[in-house]
């Protein structure tokens, strides 16, 4: 890269176009940096610098026009403009409601060539979207020039679409310089990276249009999630190598607490059916918590509330089991709506227990249709405050830091006589994009229960791994 370049980076950083922490983006993820090019109306001479990296690759091209994308390509193109004389248009946000009703404003004729400039590529759905228009209004386009490609598939889309792109960094290039110069740390740069190669590819539409696609790293999720629960799940995952959850659906305290030192060690979450336990008290409670320490795993009530927001907030909290008590964890239901949600958040209990919204159930019968689930997942990803993730099969929550915890995970049965279906848990992290499998009777109910755990964990972080390359 040239001095020039490189110092252009620096500049940049200096004047906070160029941002490294924590920002929440339009679409509500939680990104590690952030590209402000709005600011650049605050420095004449970094407009300057930039029009003139810009006008080294525009300078070949042949076009009539100048079309500078709202707002921070705006300043742009008109730079450009006056220093290199050519003539500018520019595509409304929005069509004018009165008088001409004009889209695109300037000087122009059917069939005339224009550039088009924007500040960065990301997805490249607004700047597909401004190129129809100029085709609309019988302009011809076949360059997209910017200043940085975000590296999220954007280049290819518009490649797709027929469109040379041409951009004068690459983010990768510009995490260079900077950390070249020390302005970011090695762990900022890599948390960019991981971000970007994670967020590149458009979810919705390749779950839409059937594609399976591999999903958040843990890494990832951790930067994005909201509860301190989640937080502590993914330091746990990471740090036992294990996203493996034990449904312990056993019912006597002997048998719950020695599943869980079984258990223990292969596990990141302990499931549990705490009505199931004939006979429960509070001192299983004391020792299951004493258990979890030892063995550092968090404790999932699979209670599923499922009523009125008054009746939840009374199953949460009252006697004889006193859930929000102890659990790490609960799963809930959404049948009734979000007001179960707001209800359970209400008791105050939420700081230290997460919820985990049941949005598609493992059944061969369920009744959780494909409407219902994503329904169900629009709820955790606007309640991300207080919910970790969703139980689901086949849909994961593209919003940043949800998790996706799957049952119905078995390798040696394909389901049981009461509609229960299993599948295999290779599949799962690879294809399914699942964050944490949770196993009951393919767990406990095995000879060598320990050994059991360790070959399902082993499976279960080899296909994360896979996932991930
Ligand atoms: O859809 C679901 C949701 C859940 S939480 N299907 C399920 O099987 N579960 C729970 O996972 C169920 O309540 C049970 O505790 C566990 C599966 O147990 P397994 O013995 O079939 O592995």
């Amino acid at each position: 890269m040239s001095t020039q370049k490189k110092e252009l980076v620096l500049k940049l950083f200096e004047l906070g176009v160029l941002k490294f922490g924590s920002f929440t983006l339009k679409s509500g993820l939680l990104s590690p940096f952030y590209l402000d090019f709005r600011r650049i109306i605050g420095d004449p001479n970094i407009l300057r610098d930039i029009s003139e990296q810009l006008w080294e690759i525009a300078k070949d091209l042949e076009f009539d026009h100048l079309c500078g994308v709202p707002y921070a390509a705006l300043s742009i193109s008109s730079t450009m403009s006056v220093l290199y004389g050519k003539p500018m248009i520019v595509k409304r946000k929005e069509a004018k409601k009165y008088g001409t009703k004009k889209i695109v404003e300037g000087v122009f004729e059917k069939g005339q060539k224009c550039i088009i400039l924007d500040d960065v590529i990301s997805s490249g759905i607004s700047m597909i979207e401004t190129l129809e228009a100029l085709k609309k209004e019988g302009l011809q386009t076949t360059d997209v020039l910017a200043i940085v490609n975000r590296m999220q598939g954007g280049v290819p889309a518009l490649e797709s679409h027929g469109y040379r792109v041409h951009c004068v960094y690459e983010m990768d290039e510009i995490l260079s310089v900077l950390l070249e110069y020390n302005k970011i740390s090695k762990q900022q740069a890599e948390d960019t990276q991981e971000f970007i190669r994670n967020n590149s590819i458009n979810f919705e539409q390749l779950r839409k249009e059937g594609v399976s696609v591999p999903s958040w790293s843990y890494r990832n999720i951790k930067l994005r999630a909201e509860h301190p629960v989640a937080k502590r799940l993914i330091n746990i995952i990471t740090a036992k190598r294990s996203n493996l959850c034990c449904s312990a659906d056993v019912s006597t305290k002997r048998e719950l607490l020695q599943l869980a030192n079984r258990v223990g060690p292969h596990i990141c979450m302990l499931k549990t059916h705490i009505d199931n336990i004939q006979d429960f008290d509070r001192e299983l409670v004391i020792e299951l918590k004493k258990i979890a320490e030892k063995h550092n795993f968090i404790i999932l009530e699979d209670r599923k509330f499922a009523d009125i927001g008054h009746i939840v907030k009374q199953q949460f909290t009252s006697p004889p089991f006193s859930i929000a008590d102890w659990a790490d964890a609960v799963t809930v239901h959404v049948i009734a709506g979000s007001s179960s949600i707001d209800a359970l958040r209400s008791t105050g209990y939420l700081n230290n227990t997460g919820l985990i919204i049941v949005a598609e159930m493992s059944t061969q019968d369920t009744l959780t249709s494909e409407n219902y689930t994503e329904q169900a997942i629009r709820i955790a990803e606007n309640n991300k405050d207080v919910v970790l993730g969703v139980v689901a099969q086949n849909y994961r929550p593209e919003s940043a830091g949800l998790m996706m915890f799957t049952p119905g995970i078995n390798i040696d049965s394909k389901g049981d006589q009461h509609g229960q279906v299993y599948n295999p848990p290779s599949e799962a992290f690879t294809k399914r994009g699942v964050d944490v499998m949770i196993v009951g009777r393919g767990i406990y109910q095995a000879e060598d229960i320990a050994k059991k755990a360790a070959e399902y964990r082993n499976i279960g972080w080899d296909s994360y791994q896979e996932r991930l390359n």
